[in-house]
């Protein structure tokens, strides 16, 4: 047994109250790491909580019978003897969970994202960027505990560890998809899960109501600097009316990823009224440099920020900055 293994075994055994979390707007990583983390937990003999803030779980209600998950407030004040983060180490993307890291006598933080800014400070750090989802950290540091539990919970881990390879593969198609992964993904059906089934049910899970705003969304779609940018516009009508709230929409752009010739897609979806905001993505534009300039942030691939003013506005103010951005990248 590894070190970092056995030194989370002693810290779960010495451990009463047991609390998880995850990142703000927790994703299929993060969450359902968590739910299997919880699941093996039980299966060690220990209950645990799951913090989120207020989110719209309805995504992960194949995953949600029997777990324990509670809205953190700031009044919570009880003890807890160890506290999970997961996916996650930076207090700037806790939220006001990072206060349970002052509730709680010890930590462990699991993730995979390379450390930049504002670290979490954790009795236990392990973060190992090899590591497709957090998902597959928790195989890798209790295999023999998940090996263990019953063929439900053991099906059960599975179907959230699944879920976490999805959710950062985006189905093993982004560029972190590797033999490992498949290897991990062939141990899972082993404990009994049904691929077809988790895509369906992650992926393919919208409302007739989404997938009516997201064609909506689609006929907006504009190009511009001779093909290489991108525009597309959700306004807060459409929310509306379709009866939708942003939060549980998935993100656009993921529609027109593939879309041929593009440097870069720039998606404005209207939150509040003049409130606007922007998911930017580009395969070869620094689209965090522009982000940035508005206060927002994320990676050079990916990033995203908030506008206010109106739409014609804010569209001429982002289209600028994408024209000097594909000008610099032309003339390199
Ligand atoms: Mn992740």
């Amino acid at each position: 047994m590894n070190r970092i293994t056995q030194d989370i075994l002693l810290a779960i055994g010495e451990a009463q109250d047991i609390a998880i979390t995850t990142h703000v707007n927790p994703d299929g990583d993060g969450f359902c790491a968590a739910l299997a983390l919880q699941r093996v937990l039980h299966g060690l003999g220990k209950d645990s909580v799951i913090y989120t803030d207020e989110d719209d779980l309805s995504r992960y209600a194949y995953v949600m019978e029997g777990s324990g998950v509670k809205t953190y407030s700031s009044s919570i004040t009880s003890a807890i003897d160890l506290l999970f983060i997961l996916d996650c180490n930076s207090y700037d993307r806790l939220g006001q969970r990072s206060n349970l890291v002052d509730l709680a006598a010890k930590t462990i933080l699991l993730d995979h994202h390379v450390v930049e800014n504002n670290p979490i400070k954790a009795d236990i750090a392990y973060i190992e960027p090899a590591y497709v989802s957090v998902g597959a950290i928790l195989y890798a540091l209790l295999k023999p505990q998940i090996l263990s539990l019953s063929e439900v919970d053991r099906k059960y881990v599975g179907d959230c560890i699944y879920t976490t390879i999805l959710n950062d593969t985006n189905n093993y198609a982004n560029a972190n998809t590797n033999r490992a992964v498949y290897e991990l993904s062939a141990d899972l059906c082993d404990l009994g899960i049904k691929p077809h089934v988790l895509y369906k049910e992650y992926f393919l899970n919208h409302s007739a109501e989404e997938m009516r705003y997201v064609g909506e969304t689609l006929a907006t779609i504009e190009l511009h600097f001779n093909r290489k940018v991108l525009t597309m516009v959700s306004t807060l009508e459409m929310m509306q009316r379709n009866n939708l709230n942003p939060d549980s929409v998935m993100n656009i752009t993921r529609w027109v990823q593939g879309v041929n010739g593009l440097y870069a897609i720039v998606y404005f979806r209207e939150d509040a009224p003049g409130l606007y905001k922007l998911s930017l993505r580009s395969v070869n534009l620094d689209v965090n440099k522009i982000a940035i300039r508005y206060g927002g942030g994320g990676h050079r691939q990916a990033s995203g920020c908030t506008v206010k003013g109106k739409l014609e506005e804010v569209k001429a103010l982002l289209l600028s900055d994408f024209e000097t951005a594909v000008k610099e990248y032309e003339l390199d």
